[in-house]
């Protein structure tokens, strides 16, 4: 353990928390170092975005018919460099990129571990110097060896490893749990390391701050509708009317209401009746955070986590955050199929 007052890197603390996994060899611990590394050389273009011309669309759209900008590009790049140079991962599924990237390589090719990632979450802040994230998910291979499967891919959540996002912000944090907590590191560019300023983060079991676009208001479902309604009833015993804030960069919002307290919602909307945001690599990821950190991640109806998924870039409906506030979402919901049941 370190002294009082030490600064613990994440280096030092992934390893002092290897023990954490008796059969640990190191790789996770080596993965996640990886990640580290990344994350710290897509910071340093994050923060000069505004000075060179790294802005502006690269010309491509990615698999979500989304403008890719050239700092989504550069952030893909560098993640799957990193991951490829470590030579722990066999194979990624990235937002950015319509097939899983084989790792098939010498070292990587039997390696244990996949990761989805989300490389740039939020990117059309980029221009507007809103914070921006990287989210990502790691799971033990299921294919025996050779070149990773689209199947190590299609794992519930509960099967996840590892999961975690870095936070382009006012500062720059990396926060990640490995299934024993969740833990909150700073980087300090003075010295270039992530440093741990954030032990065992929890999560407030009620809150009085709720985020989604309320432009689509008018395709939401009745439930969702009356959810926002109840939010923004007075009742100030009980904190209510709630705040609405909504950034437009999940992982943004998320962290806050992590620390804070709070409930962010993507529902069904016209655009996106099956929901906007990707299982893989912004629900799960962010889910086993949440329930690490006491908090909860639904559709609606069932646990993200507990979702099978069919398919890499597969969307779904998310509630996540302050335990009590997404419990109150899902009463809604239930009293709607139960309105739904009478009428029928
Ligand atoms: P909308 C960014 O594109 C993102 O995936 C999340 O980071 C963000 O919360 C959401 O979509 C914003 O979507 O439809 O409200 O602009």
């Amino acid at each position: 353990m370190s002294l009082p007052g030490a600064v613990v890197t994440l280096g030092q603390f992934i390893i002092s928390r290897q023990s954490d996994y008796p059969y640990a060899k190191g790789e996770l611990s080596r993965l996640l170092r990886d990640i580290g590394i990344a994350a710290k050389i897509v910071n340093r273009e994050v923060n000069k975005a505004g000075l060179v011309d790294i802005l502006g669309a690269a010309g491509d759209t990615n698999i979500q018919g989304e403008e890719q900008k050239k700092l989504d590009v550069f952030a893909n790049e560098q993640f799957i460099a990193a991951l490829k140079a470590g030579g722990e991962c066999c194979a990624i599924a990235s937002e950015e990129n319509d097939d899983i990237i084989i790792i098939d390589n010498e070292i990587s090719r039997n390696a244990k571990y996949v990761v989805c990632m989300d490389p740039l979450d939020g990117s059309s802040n980029i221009d507007v110097n809103v914070s921006i994230g990287t989210i990502f998910s790691i799971y033990r291979r299921v294919s025996l060896s050779g070149p990773g499967t689209v199947e190590d891919f299609l794992q519930k959540g509960t099967e996840q490893v590892a999961a975690g996002y870095i936070i382009y912000g006012s500062s720059t944090m990396l926060v990640y749990t490995t299934g024993f907590g969740v833990n909150g590191f700073t980087l300090d560019p003075s010295i270039g390391e992530f440093c741990l300023s954030h032990p065992d983060m929890q999560a407030p079991l009620d809150g009085n701050i709720y985020s989604i676009n309320q432009g689509n208001f008018v395709h939401f479902t009745p439930a969702v509708k009356e959810y926002i309604k109840y939010c923004q009833e007075e009742d100030l015993e009980n904190g209510r009317p709630y705040s609405l804030r909504y950034i437009g960069s999940l992982v943004a919002d998320f962290h806050r209401n992590l620390i804070k307290g709070g409930i962010y919602i993507y529902p069904p909307t016209l655009k996106s009746p099956k929901g906007k945001l990707r299982l893989l690599y912004e629900c799960n990821p962010l889910a086993f955070i949440a329930e690490q950190a006491g908090s909860k991640a639904t559709n609606g109806m069932q646990r993200i986590m507990e979702i099978q998924p069919t398919d890499i870039h597969q969307r779904v409906s998310l509630y996540i955050g302050s335990t009590k506030m997404v419990e109150k979402a899902e009463q809604f919901i239930e009293a709607t199929k139960l309105d739904l049941n009478k009428s029928i």
